[in-house]
């Protein structure tokens, strides 16, 4: 059976350790960059329909999920006003159906009240996000009734849920292995593996999102996606 869940080979990683080991710090951070951003969290509203190579136009979530970026390559670099990277904004035009216009105008913003609300969090991942490591990350909020279709993400992911508000019928399946989300519980799972998320409960649950670069992993660490062995 191929390796679903990577937590375990991940541990070597500061940012993972730190996550894990800090996670009564962090949260309250990410609740207050959440409430300072919670604007764009209620106005932007990712596209429901996506193309996919093999079925076409297809419906990627049903319900209430919404997503903002968090971010963290603000980290290491000299924060001033507006200094913050556009490319990497501009792609949230597409995904949110949002303009230049509104981006260049939330992207500072945000960029900001990261630097100014989240300074533990920051250290905490630092040595990573230097390393090219960590690539980026987003915080992700799931209504109840919410349902993500199942969907295969980016090859070069290795994704990291960070759990900052739960429901235990709130549920992830990693190909047909599901897992609920408990604060303190941060665990890994290859993007690209076919994923999806159902909320059956009664409150928000929201998440921070990290994705590392597994070319890099395997790069700069003894990080391995596949196992040795055959089948
Ligand atoms: O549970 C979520 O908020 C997002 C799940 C998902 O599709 C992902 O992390 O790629
Ligand atoms: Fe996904």
């Amino acid at each position: 059976m191929r390796k679903i869940w990577y937590e375990d080979r991940l541990e070597h990683l500061s940012s993972f350790r730190n996550l894990k080991n800090h996670y009564n710090e962090i949260i309250p951070e990410v609740l207050s960059y959440v409430e300072a951003n919670r604007v764009i969290f209620d106005e932007w509203i990712m596209d429901q329909w996506v193309e996919d190579r093999n079925l076409g136009r297809v419906r990627l979530w049903e319900g209430d999920w919404r997503v903002i970026p968090f971010p963290i390559n603000a980290v290491g670099c000299t924060a001033i006003d507006g200094d913050y990277q556009l490319s990497e904004m501009v792609s949230f035009t597409k995904l949110f159906n949002t303009t230049l216009e509104e981006v260049k105008k939330v992207g500072p913003k945000i960029y900001q009240s990261f630097i100014d609300l989240c300074p533990k969090t920051a250290g905490y991942l630092e040595e990573d996000i230097l390393k090219k490591l960590l690539k980026s990350a987003t915080i992700s909020r799931l209504k109840p009734g919410t349902k993500i279709n199942p969907h295969k993400g980016d090859i070069d992911s290795m994704r990291v849920h960070f759990p900052v508000v739960t429901d235990p019928e709130a549920w992830l399946s990693v190909r047909g292995r599901k897992r609920s989300w408990e604060v303190g519980n941060v665990f890994g799972f290859h993007d690209n593996d076919k994923h999806w998320a159902q909320h059956n409960g009664n409150h928000d649950r929201i998440v921070v999102i990290f994705d590392y670069s597994i070319d890099q992993l395997e790069t700069l660490t003894d990080f391995e996606l596949e196992d040795p062995y055959i089948e």
